[in-house]
This record gives structure tokens, C-alpha cells and sequence, in this order.
């Protein structure tokens, strides 16, 4: 077995902690040979290199689309899988009704059986990382173990990889321990097992996505939002934005809507031509960590480097940041290609496909040509847009925190909570239609508290104890709101134009966070009147700005039951506060 001291720098003697888990489970797992990632460009080009000679990453057309590989999935594996997906804590409680649950002893026996030789002939890669700005102190660090150069690759983008991060592990006592092995891709052999109570995560047959680049979902959201209750903040699956005005006074935005709901592309939207002046500013796009700071204001940070990014329908116009940012050295998970080996998908305005997402020749009576899980992995600096302050150590203010969800029917295009409680009962009471992000039937309403229910790492009752809780220590905390992009008409054409325009609301709710706008005392909220918008030369039907902005008392109170419904389920661990939120709720639709 090749050992670490073969490498140029010993990465293997900076922390003792690491190399000792290193060995104990190079033992399980016997790889010919250990890896440790020091994070260099030199390292990235020679991994990239090796995946292309064995034919695992295929290079595109490097005149158009420099920098930039194909990576075909196995055909089984190309989501989330949130079905075997599992927390284990010692006591079931403490995970929830919103997880599936293990105990921790016979989960690490099935995980420790899988993992049994199972890098027999494979290297052993050892990915120190850091989550977040590599010297804030909101950030935190872990180590992947993974025997997937395309991982390795992956984890290089999405997080501050390498030596610095292994320097700050060796300095600090903890690091969250994430194993991984892509195994046989069998999914009757496919786990994503997490221990918050021991910071550390074993997930096994899988190559994709979230079920594999440990620092995203399970780290950054399934383990911090544990260790984030118990140190007083939140770990959010929310985009980071900062909106500038004419004036030139910007306003960071945290938006929390389900997987697949318009977060990378909210976060990176481009002003309609009749906003002049108006800037947008990256600082993240799916996760951000909230820290209430002295001043009584919450505190955001993005705890990733990259974007992975939904690939289908991006393009100039839907989100030309987006566009512009994967031209180059950007790494495409399943799209389909064209003749000139150009990447193609579903949205594309041009380009013809000739090899859809598994390498077949293109027929559409397979389905598309690019699967609709279909990613982009890439760099966030290469975004336009990137803000300056995404790698503040102490974050950006947030001044409005948005949920959202995906609703033909019911939630109007904005609306905004009394109080920082009732924003509570908002973001619990979040509904979104399932889509192709996880494995499964795509288009069913479920309840999607916070966009969290596949990624909170703990009981959704003590979960919005804490949120109340941070709420109370923030003397000048976020206004609440809800926006629904989705909303559709009879014929099922959505009613709403949405990315650029979607500006018109933001620019509402800034100012109402300013105190500036007029809105509508409704019974779920504060509601715009169409007049309150700026419409100005917005291209919708007639009549469809009201509809946007209508409230259905008797769609509304059958919705509210059902979230009583559903809150019922977390019984003693629901919180009073929000039981009371819920009961006012009940209470201003009956007067309507
Ligand atoms: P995850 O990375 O899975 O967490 O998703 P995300 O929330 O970042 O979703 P993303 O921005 O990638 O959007 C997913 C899909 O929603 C894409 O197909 C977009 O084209 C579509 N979408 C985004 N914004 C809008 C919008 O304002 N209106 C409409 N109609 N569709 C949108
Ligand atoms: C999501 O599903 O919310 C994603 C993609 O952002 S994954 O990394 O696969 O979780
Ligand atoms: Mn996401």
C-alpha cells in the first residue's frame, strides 16, 4: 500500500486526529493506495487527467467550452435519495417525525459490513475541507473520505479544500469525520447515515450529488443545523443575496425555498431593463449559516465555494450570470451533448442533441435529452455577480429572510409575516411540489417546513424552539416573508414571468423592511395591492396581478388546517409559541 509519506508535502503528520481515523479506516476498507488532498490546481488537473484516460470524465468541446468535462452518473444514481436517507440518535425523539431514524449501533453495523474491503484496488482519497471563509470563525471544518476522484473534483469547487483547511483542523479539536464509498452503485446497497451526536456521517453507494459530497447536505445542513442548536445559530437551506439600489444602499437577502425552487437563480438574477441602476451580488445559492452578531442583527455566511447548480433551463435569458459563469471550467453531471461535443440540454435555445444524458443516441421517445436532475459543478468566483463580501469572515446583515415554495394554487406571489413568531408559523407551514432533486414521483404538494424536510438533522419541534428562541436574542431581527413564483392559471401556464422580474417583489419587500411600502392587513399577512408593485412595462396577462395578490379565505382555511394537521405530529416537542400562532392564524380566517 502506497503510503502518505510518498507524497511531496506530509499532509498525514499535521493532525494526529485525522491520520488515526485515516489508518483505522484504510484497515476496513484495504484501498491500494491513500490520497491526501492538498487542495493545489496541480492536484486538480492531474485527477481530471486520470478520470479522462479511464474514460470516467469525458472532455467537451474545449474551443467553445474550455475547461469543461462530462460526467455521466450511473443511470440509477442521479438524485438525492431521501428515502434512505437516515439520522441516528441514540434516542428516535430527537431526530423527529421529519427523519427516518436508526439506532446508531446497528446502523454503524450495516454501514461497517458495506464498507468491509470495499476499496479493495481503489485509492483511498483523504478531502480536508473547510465550510465557510477559510479564517472566519463561523466556520467549520471536516474531513471526506472517499474513494471517487469525481468527488474529490466536486468537493475541490463546492468548498475551501486542501492544506488550509487540514492546518485549521490540526489547530482546532473537532472536524466532522464523513466516509464515503460509492461502492457497487446498487441502490438496494445504498445508505446516507448520520450521527450528529458524534459529528459524523457514513453514506455508501452512491456517486451523486448530495448523497456524496459530504461538506453539502449532510455537513453543512444535517450535522450543522444540530451543532447550530446547540451553539445558538442556524444552518439554513436558503441562498445569500444582496440587492443595490440607484442609490447604491444594498440589502442582503436570505431565501429558503425547497430543492429545485429557483434559489441558484434568484441569487443570481439579472434586473429587468426598466430597473436601471440596479445591482445584484452573489453570496451563495443554496445554504447559508445565520449568526445572531452584537449589534442584534443576524449574521449570514455561505459555507460553500461553488455552485451545483440545476442545469435544465438555464440559459441567456432565464439566468444569463448562470450562463456566463459555466462556459468555462465548469465539470456537467448528465447533460446531453451535440454533434460538436458541446453540452445540451432541455431549455437551450439553440444546438441540436445527439447523445442524450446516459450516451445514447438521442430519441425522445427515451425522455429528455438531458436528465432534469441534470448539475452544473463550478467555481462561485466565476460568477459576474459574485459579491465582494462572500468571503467576509463575519458574513453580510440580512435585512429580509424569504420563504417560498412551489404552488400552482393558494400562496399568492408575496406576502409578509406579522412578527418574527408568525414568520415561524409562515416557514413551518411551507407546501412546495416535490421535483426531480430527490428520487420519486415529481409535482406532489408535501409539506417542506423551511425547505428543510429532507435536511434538517434533528426534530422539527425543537428545530423551531430554536428558531423562536434566535429570534428573541435579535433586537433588530429579519422581516419574515413568502413568495410563490409558481402560481398557474386554468391552462397551467404560471402567472407570474418570474426570474428578472422577480426583482419587483424583492424591491417590495426591501422597502417594506425600510417601512416605505403600503401593503394590505390581510389574514395570513401583509399583502401588496397590485398598485403597490412596480409593474412598470412588466409583460403579464390582464387581471393576472390581482389574482397573484388574492387571498382565498376558504383555500387558506382548509391550507391552515392542514398545517395544523401536520404540526400536530411533532406533539409535546411542538412549542407553545407556535401553537399559538397557529391557533391566531385559525382565528383571523374565521372572521373573514
Ligand atoms: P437546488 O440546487 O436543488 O437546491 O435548487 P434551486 O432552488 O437552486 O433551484 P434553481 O434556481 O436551480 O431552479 C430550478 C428550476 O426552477 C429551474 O428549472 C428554473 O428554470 C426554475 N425557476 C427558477 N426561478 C424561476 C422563476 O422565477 N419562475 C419560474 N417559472 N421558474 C423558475
Ligand atoms: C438539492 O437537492 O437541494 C441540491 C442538490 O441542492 S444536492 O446537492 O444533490 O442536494
Ligand atoms: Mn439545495
Amino acid at each position: 500500500m502506497a503510503t502518505a509519506a510518498q507524497q511531496p508535502f506530509d499532509l498525514s503528520s499535521l493532525s494526529r486526529d485525522v491520520t488515526t481515523w485515516v489508518r483505522e479506516v484504510a484497515a476496513q476498507t484495504q484501498p491500494a493506495a491513500i490520497h491526501w488532498c492538498d487542495g493545489s490546481d496541480a492536484e486538480f488537473g492531474a485527477l481530471e487527467r486520470a478520470l479522462v484516460q479511464n474514460k470516467e470524465l469525458l472532455p467537451l468541446n474545449q474551443s467553445t467550452n474550455p475547461g469543461c468535462y462530462l460526467y455521466r452518473s450511473h443511470p440509477s444514481d442521479v438524485a438525492r435519495v431521501e428515502h434512505l436517507t437516515f439520522v441516528c440518535t441514540q434516542h428516535e425523539i430527537d431526530a423527529g417525525p421529519n427523519n427516518h431514524w436508526m439506532a446508531p449501533a446497528p446502523a454503524h453495523r450495516k454501514m461497517d459490513e458495506l464498507f468491509r474491503g470495499c476499496m479493495r484496488g481503489r485509492t483511498l482519497y483523504v478531502v480536508p475541507y473547510c465550510m465557510g471563509p477559510i479564517d472566519s470563525p463561523f466556520s467549520r471544518c471536516g474531513v471526506e473520505i472517499t474513494d471517487s476522484a469525481y468527488v474529490v473534483l466536486n468537493m475541490k469547487i463546492m468548498t475551501r479544500m486542501g492544506r488550509a483547511a487540514l492546518e485549521r483542523i490540526a489547530r482546532e479539536s473537532t472536524f466532522v469525520k464523513g466516509l464515503h464509498s460509492t461502492g457497487d452503485l446498487n441502490p438496494e446497497r445504498r445508505f446516507i447515515m448520520h450521527f450528529p451526536e458524534e459529528l459524523s456521517i457514513k453514506s455508501f453507494g452512491s456517486g451523486y450529488g448530495g448523497n456524496a459530497l459530504l461538506g453539502k447536505k449532510c455537513h453543512a445542513l444535517r450535522i450543522a443545523s444540530w451543532q447550530a442548536r446547540a451553539e445558538g445559530w442556524l444552518a439554513e437551506h436558503m441562498l445569500i443575496v444582496g440587492i443595490q439600489n440607484p442609490q447604491g444602499e444594498i440589502h442582503y437577502l436570505a431565501c429558503a425555498f425547497p430543492s429545485a425552487c429557483g434559489k441558484t437563480n434568484l441569487a443570481m438574477l439579472i434586473p429587468p431593463a426598466t430597473f436601471p441602476g440596479w445591482k445584484i451580488w452573489t453570496v451563495g445559492d443554496d445554504i447559508a449559516w445565520l449568526h445572531p452578531g452584537a449589534d442584534g442583527r443576524l449574521y449570514a455566511i455561505n459555507p460553500e465555494s461553488g455552485y451545483f447548480g440545476v442545469v435544465p433551463g438555464t440559459n441567456a435569458k432565464t439566468n444569463r450570470n448562470a450562463f456566463e459563469t459555466i462556459q468555462r471550467d465548469t465539470i456537467f453531471t448528465n447533460v446531453a451533448v451535440t454533434a460538436d461535443n458541446q453540452p445540451w440540454w432541455e431549455g437551450l435555445p439553440a444546438g441540436v442533441p445527439v447523445a442524450d444524458w446516459q450516451g445514447r443516441p438521442y430519441d425522445a421517445k427515451n425522455g429528455p435529452a438531458a436528465q432534469p436532475n441534470s448539475r452544473f459543478t463550478v467555481a462561485a468566483r466565476q460568477n459576474p455577480s459574485y459579491s465582494t463580501l462572500a468571503d467576509a469572515p463575519g458574513g453580510v446583515p440580512i435585512s429580509a429572510i424569504v420563504f417560498g415554495g412551489r404552488r400552482r394554487s393558494v400562496a399568492p406571489l408575496v406576502y409578509q409575516a406579522r412578527s418574527w413568531a408568525h414568520g415561524v408559523l409562515v416557514g413551518a407551514g411551507v407546501a412546495s411540489e416535490t421535483t426531480a432533486a430527490a428520487v420519486g414521483e415529481v409535482g406532489v404538494v408535501r409539506r417542506d417546513p423551511m425547505a428543510m424536510k429532507p435536511f434538517a438533522g434533528y426534530n422539527f419541534g425543537d428545530y423551531w424552539s430554536h428558531w423562536l428562541n434566535v429570534g428573541r436574542k435579535l433586537s433588530a431581527p429579519p422581516q419574515i416573508f413568502h413568495v410563490n413564483w409558481f402560481r398557474q392559471d386554468a391552462a397551467g401556464k404560471f402567472l407570474w414571468p418570474g426570474f428578472g422580474d422577480n426583482l419587483r417583489v424583492l424591491s417590495w419587500i426591501i422597502d417594506r423592511c425600510k417601512g416605505k411600502a403600503a401593503a394590505r392587513d390581510t389574514a395570513i399577512g401583509y399583502l401588496p395591492a397590485p398598485d403597490d408593485l412596480d409593474t412598470h412595462a412588466l409583460d403579464i396577462a390582464p387581471g393576472a396581478i390581482e389574482e397573484l395578490l388574492t387571498v382565498n379565505a376558504d383555500l387558506w382555511r382548509d391550507e391552515m388546517n392542514g398545517i395544523g394537521a401536520y404540526l400536530q405530529q411533532f406533539g409535546a416537542r411542538l412549542p407553545k409559541a407556535l401553537q399559538d400562532e397557529h391557533q391566531a392564524a385559525i382565528d383571523r380566517l374565521k372572521k373573514v
